[in-house]
């Protein structure tokens, strides 16, 4: 059996789970993709056999060709398409958000839930990166005692345009908002944002960086450092305080190179470098549960508590306040 997928969304993401189902990923080929920019979603099926290009997500889904769907567009247009591949029954993967909202990512977990079993697995790519994974497993394994704090540095070297202040919220810090909960294994109760000395690389509108302040059920308190305008390169870092030690994850490492009085290396440029092979081990673990009719990653329920998470904390941007994350009773399905 394979998957022949729909990508819906050919922009970087798209384009870049593209190529990787059409080379690296067993199980799974590309059977269309779909842009708006038709011209992009036929560049993006060149030298692929059997794919075609669409300009819509309903005619990839009525596509008898089609079996399961990879969603990449932009979050505000996901749950749209979700709700058609939910009533076709097909395996997703949904990029990060599941949607922009608490609201509508809670309607998205009851039409699953409807449904009757797990269809859904969100893009939390981290979860599938080695040193996240070890870090992880020291943690539940309490190696080092109980886990205390989290630090976590989030950069990027610049924003594409339109990246509003939210955005560094809800399409940024929305990772380790899932990182944190699947560290820990609970969920996030607080979210407090301090806005300092903004840099002059930052757009209009903008004010970067920002220092996110978080707690867990238990205690464990977590802070985060988006800095989105950074220059230098992309990172993602994460210092973790334990009873018994410290843990850090995520520093550039190697090839350390010593030449003309220098010493040094490369600094990471962006996320398809750093969670390349994430990006690999997630894609290959969803292509693998839906070939047995499951899910492989984090869920719908994980995609909404992150929703709830970021409403928290553009609601905390704005009244600097500590804000509360409010959540519904976890429904039986994601237990
Ligand atoms: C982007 O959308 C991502 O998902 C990247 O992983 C993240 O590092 C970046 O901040 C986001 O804008």
């Amino acid at each position: 059996k394979t998957l022949r997928v729909a990508v819906i969304g050919a922009g970087r993401m798209g384009a870049d789970h593209i190529k990787r189902l059409s080379t690296r990923i067993h199980g799974a080929e590309v059977a269309a993709v779909v842009d708006v920019d038709l011209a992009r979603a036929q560049a993006a099926i060149e030298g692929i056999d059997r794919a075609v290009a669409l300009a819509s997500a309903d005619e990839a889904l009525n596509n008898g060709d089609v079996n399961a769907v990879l969603i990449a567009t932009p979050g505000f247009l996901h749950e749209e398409i979700l709700y058609k591949a939910l009533e076709k029954d097909f395996p997703i993967l949904c990029e990060k958000p599941l949607t922009p909202d608490a609201g509508s990512a809670w309607k998205v977990v009851q039409a699953e839930q409807a449904l009757g079993h797990k269809r859904i697995q969100v893009g939390f790519m981290r979860r599938f990166d080695a040193e996240y994974s070890a870090l992880g497993a020291i943690i539940r394994n309490s190696e080092l005692g109980e886990l205390l704090m989290l630090h976590h540095q989030h950069r990027n070297p610049s924003t594409p345009e339109g990246f509003t202040n939210e955005m560094l919220i809800n399409d940024s810090v929305v990772h380790e908002f899932d990182a944190i909960r699947f560290f820990t294994g609970e969920e996030i109760t607080s979210v407090q944002v301090r806005l300092g000395k903004p840099t002059r690389s930052a757009p209009s509108g903008q004010h970067d960086p920002q220092h996110v302040l978080l707690e867990t059920e238990s205690g464990v308190l977590a802070d985060v450092e988006i800095y989105v305008n950074a220059k230098f390169g992309y990172q993602v870092a994460t210092q973790a305080s334990f009873e018994e030690g410290i843990v850090s994850i995520g520093s550039d490492n190697g090839p350390y190179v010593q030449t003309a009085g220098k010493w040094g290396g490369n600094v990471t440029p962006g996320f398809e470098e750093r969670f390349g092979a994430a990006y690999d081990v997630e894609v290959q673990a969803w292509v693998d549960a839906a070939l047995r009719g499951e899910i492989g990653g984090p869920t719908a329920w994980d995609g909404y508590a992150t929703a709830a998470c970021c409403e928290a904390g553009v609601e905390a941007q704005k009244s600097g306040e500590k804000v509360k994350v409010q959540l519904n009773t976890k429904p039986d399905l994601y237990k």
